[in-house]
This record gives structure tokens, C-alpha cells and sequence, in this order.
């Protein structure tokens, strides 16, 4: 009996229990929390090289030493056991297993990971890797990045010689984590690594990004067919701030780039011609070879959903129309030439200033649902991110992040009611850890860490969440 499980044996029938075989997961990211950036070989990548230039990240922070999960990933999985995880999502560090991002794979890196997901399935935890979380090896930057066709190709070759070292033990594959976030905040507004602000280049490296998500489904799909292999991407709910032309048009133009620019090519096979209309101007079309979308569009076994809020937009300007806490700008020219503009859409924010939205969470699913061919869904991301320390008691109370999540899950199983073939939930995230280019300044963990100490402490969430899996489901509300 650990210390985040009841003592009784038996526990309550939850009023909304999840299916037999509902994966109750948590998530993280390598370079958010493995530090060790210089050891055993791994290479720089771009995030190495963005967080240490001067102003790109809140305090000058870098993920060199993180939440040194590299050296206390023992640890870190007594931690997920004492929640009682059925799965645990990571990401393998592309710079730590083929440092220059090509030729064969660094044994040391990979090493690593042989030792994660073998402690992992001794633990009983399902391991979850994702390959690619935006820590693309610095040499392929200097050779041009995601904009660049070839990087989608070293990233198949990467993604089947790790396939190829670790298939024997991993059955569940994710290939690209929130590609919208790879290429718009890399390449277009600039605010993560590389930090480049190139429209075009950004579209290009949404191409490429997806293309590589495709070749590399091959390559593992044709090794072992029995492997369950998918991509998670960030999806919003949308919502017009006015009933307005402009504000409609604008709410379009936004769901358009965020959500169906990706969706439509990994499950219908195209773009939408809408959103291709309004780029038209930035050449898009000239990177998209003939078959690229058949590529793209590999039959997948699951699509991976992160969700953390809506956004209400407006295609009128005005000094209240402006991005809140949204990568996105008024004068982005990747949504076209019009003016776009989020506002304030009255609800609740977590520490991020996202707002707090479960009702987003439920339309996002039972539109994926009605829309879409069928594909088994995930949360593969799902969580609120405040400013923390630890209170007198040496604890954190986050009744706030107890709430988000189980406002989030009553949504979720709304949606299985509804039909929707949701099969997990992995919340956002395990740890507290490198927020980008917040930093460390924003929380997201069910357990707290101290970043000078690096001792981790359970929040009031862990225990909550521990409850939550024991039970398979919530309580009704009091
Ligand atoms: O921390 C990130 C994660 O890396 C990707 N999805 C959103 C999280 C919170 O911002």
C-alpha cells in the first residue's frame, strides 16, 4: 500500500465508471523534464540552442538540467505506480538516440530508454512514446528545418531504427506531438524554437511535419502490423465572439488552421480547400508532391486529442480584439489577409490565462466522432498550469486542478455516453516542468518539484487522481 491509495480493499462502484480497458494515463515531454542535455552523447537541439539565446525564455531557463528525470526515472515511476497509471506517455529525445539527426543511433541514448520502458512493464505501466515533442537535433536546423522536405525523412529513418530497437517491448506509438505547435509557434510567430517568424516556411513545415508522420507509420506498420500507432494533435473548440460575417468568418479561418488543416489530411486525405484559399498567397501548394497525402493519410488506430480550451474570435478590430494567451497575432498572415482577434470569452482562466472550457472538450470529441472516418480517440493531453509553491504543510492544494480534471473527465464520459470511441485520458502533466518558453514559471504537475532540491511531492491532484483510477470513474457530485 503506497501513500497515495486508500486502505480499504474494496473500492465504491463510481456513479460514471470508464470502460474495462480505459487507459488512465499521465504525460510528459523530454526536454521538459529529462535534463542531462550534454550526457552520454546526446546531441543540441533547437531547443537547447533557443533556450539558452538571451530573451526567448521567462528568466533565461533551460531545460539542461529540467527535472533531472534522466537520472531519477526509478523514482519517477514509483511515482506513477503510487497513482496506480495504467500508462505513462513520453517522448523520446530525437538529439539523445541520433544525435546529428541521421546515421545510426546513439546506444548510450538509447540505452535510456531501454531502461524506461523496462521499468515501465515491470511497474505495469503501458508504455506511450511519442517521437517526436518538438526537440528536433540542431543539425537539421542548420540544414533548414521542418520547412525543408528531407527533415521529414530523417524523421522516418529515426522513427523506424527506434521502432526497429524497441518494437519488441513498445506496442503503442505516437509519431508527432501537436504538429500546430511545431511549425506556427517555431516558424511563424516565432515564440518557440527556432524562433524563426517565416509564414511560408511555417506552412511548409506543417507539410513536412505530417508527411513525416506518414512515412514513419509505414516503416513501423510494415515491421509489426499489430503495433497501434497514431498522432496527437492540439485541437480548440471555436466559438465566433458575434453572430456577425466578420466574426463567423474569423471563427472559420481559425478552426480551419488549427483544427482541419491537420485533421483533414491525416484522416480524410486532403486540405481543406477553404484554408488553402486563404494562404494561397504564401505558395503553399508548391511543397505538396504528388502522393504526399496518401502518405499522410496512413490508416491510423488512434488519434491523440490535446485539449485545454476554446477560443472565441472576432474578425472585427477593435482595442479588446487581441490574442489572449494565443500564439496566434492580429496580423497573422498564416490565417489569412484578414484580421483576426480572440477575445474574452467570459469564463474562468487557469494560471496560463487559458480559459477553462469542458463543454470545448465534449464538442471536440463528438466532432471528431461525426465528422471523421472512425479512429479510436485518446486525451493524450489535457491539464491546467498555475503558479505554485509549496504552502506551510509542504504540500500544494490545487483544488483548482482537481476541478479542471474532473470537469474534463465528466466531459469525456459524456462523450462515451454520446458514442464517441474515446479509450484513455492521460492528463498534463506527471510532473511540474520545463513550460517552454514560460520556463519553469508555470506548473502543470500532479506532483510538485522542487527545482533546487529536485524532491517531488505529491499535490492534493496525485491523490485525487489516485482515487480516480481506483475507482474507474467519478462519484456523482455531491
Ligand atoms: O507543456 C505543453 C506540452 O509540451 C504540449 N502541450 C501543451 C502543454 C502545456 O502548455
Amino acid at each position: 500500500m503506497t501513500s497515495l491509495q486508500h486502505s480499504s480493499s474494496t473500492p465504491p462502484a463510481a456513479a460514471r465508471s470508464f470502460p474495462a480497458g480505459f487507459r488512465w494515463g499521465a504525460a510528459t515531454a523530454a526536454y521538459q523534464i529529462e535534463g542531462g542535455a550534454a550526457e552520454d552523447g546526446r546531441g543540441p537541439s533547437i531547443w537547447d540552442t533557443f533556450s539558452r539565446t538571451p530573451g526567448k525564455v521567462l528568466g533565461g531557463d533551460t531545460g539542461d538540467v529540467a527535472v533531472d528525470h534522466y537520472h531519477r526515472f526509478r523514482d519517477d515511476i514509483a511515482l506513477m505506480s503510487d497513482l496506480g497509471l495504467t500508462a505513462y506517455r513520453f517522448s523520446i529525445s530525437w538529439p539523445r538516440v541520433q544525435p546529428t539527426g541521421g546515421g545510426p543511433l546513439n546506444q548510450a541514448g538509447l540505452d535510456f530508454y531501454r531502461r524506461l520502458t523496462d521499468g515501465l512493464l515491470e511497474a505495469g505501466i503501458e508504455p506511450w512514446p511519442t517521437l517526436y515533442h518538438w526537440d528536433l537535433p540542431q543539425s537539421l536546423e542548420d540544414a533548414g528545418g521542418w520547412p525543408e522536405r528531407d527533415t521529414a525523412y530523417r524523421f522516418a529513418d529515426y522513427a523506424d531504427q527506434i521502432h526497429a530497437a524497441l518494437g519488441d517491448r513498445v506496442g503503442q506509438w505516437m509519431t508527432v506531438n501537436e504538429p500546430w505547435c511545431a511549425a506556427f509557434l517555431g516558424y511563424a510567430s516565432g515564440e518557440h524554437a527556432p524562433g524563426r517568424r517565416e509564414p511560408a516556411a511555417a506552412l511548409r513545415a506543417a507539410h513536412h511535419l505530417m508527411l513525416g508522420h506518414g512515412l514513419a507509420v509505414q516503416a513501423m506498420r510494415a515491421r509489426h502490423p499489430e503495433h497501434r500507432l497514431g498522432a496527437a494533435v492540439n485541437l480548440y473548440a471555436i466559438t465566433p465572439a458575434s453572430g456577425s460575417d466578420a466574426d463567423v468568418d474569423a471563427a472559420r479561418r481559425v478552426d480551419g488552421m488549427q483544427n482541419r488543416f491537420f485533421l483533414d489530411p491525416l484522416l480524410r486525405g486532403s486540405y481543406p480547400a477553404d484554408v488553402l484559399a486563404d494562404v494561397a498567397q504564401l505558395g503553399f501548394d508548391e511543397c505538396v508532391q504528388d502522393g504526399d497525402l496518401a502518405i499522410i493519410n496512413q490508416p491510423i488506430d488512434q488519434l491523440g486529442v490535446n485539449y485545454y480550451s476554446r477560443f472565441t474570435v472576432t474578425g472585427e478590430a477593435s482595442e479588446t480584439a487581441q490574442a489572449v494567451s494565443s500564439p496566434f497575432s492580429s496580423d497573422s498572415p498564416w490565417v489569412g489577409s484578414e484580421f483576426v482577434g480572440f477575445v474574452d470569452g467570459g469564463r474562468p482562466v487557469t494560471g496560463m490565462g487559458w480559459e477553462i472550457d469542458e463543454g470545448g472538450l465534449h464538442e471536440v470529441l463528438t466532432r471528431l466522432h461525426r465528422d471523421y472516418p472512425p479512429v479510436d480517440l485518446y486525451i493524450t493531453e489535457n491539464g491546467a498550469g498555475y503558479d505554485e509553491v509549496l504552502n506551510g504543510e509542504g504540500t500544494v492544494h490545487d483544488g483548482d486542478r482537481i476541478a479542471y480534471i474532473d470537469a474534463h473527465l465528466r466531459a469525456s464520459h459524456d462523450a462515451i455516453a454520446d458514442g464517441v470511441p474515446l479509450r484513455g485520458y492521460f492528463t498534463w502533466s506527471l510532473l511540474d516542468n520545463f513550460e517552454w518558453s514560460w520556463g519553469y514559471s508555470k506548473r502543470f504537475g500532479l506532483v510538485h518539484v522542487d527545482y533546487a532540491t529536485q524532491r517531488r511531492v505529491p499535490k492534493d491532484s496525485a491523490r485525487w487522481y489516485a482515487g480516480v483510477i481506483r475507482l474507474g470513474g467519478l462519484p456523482e457530485r455531491a
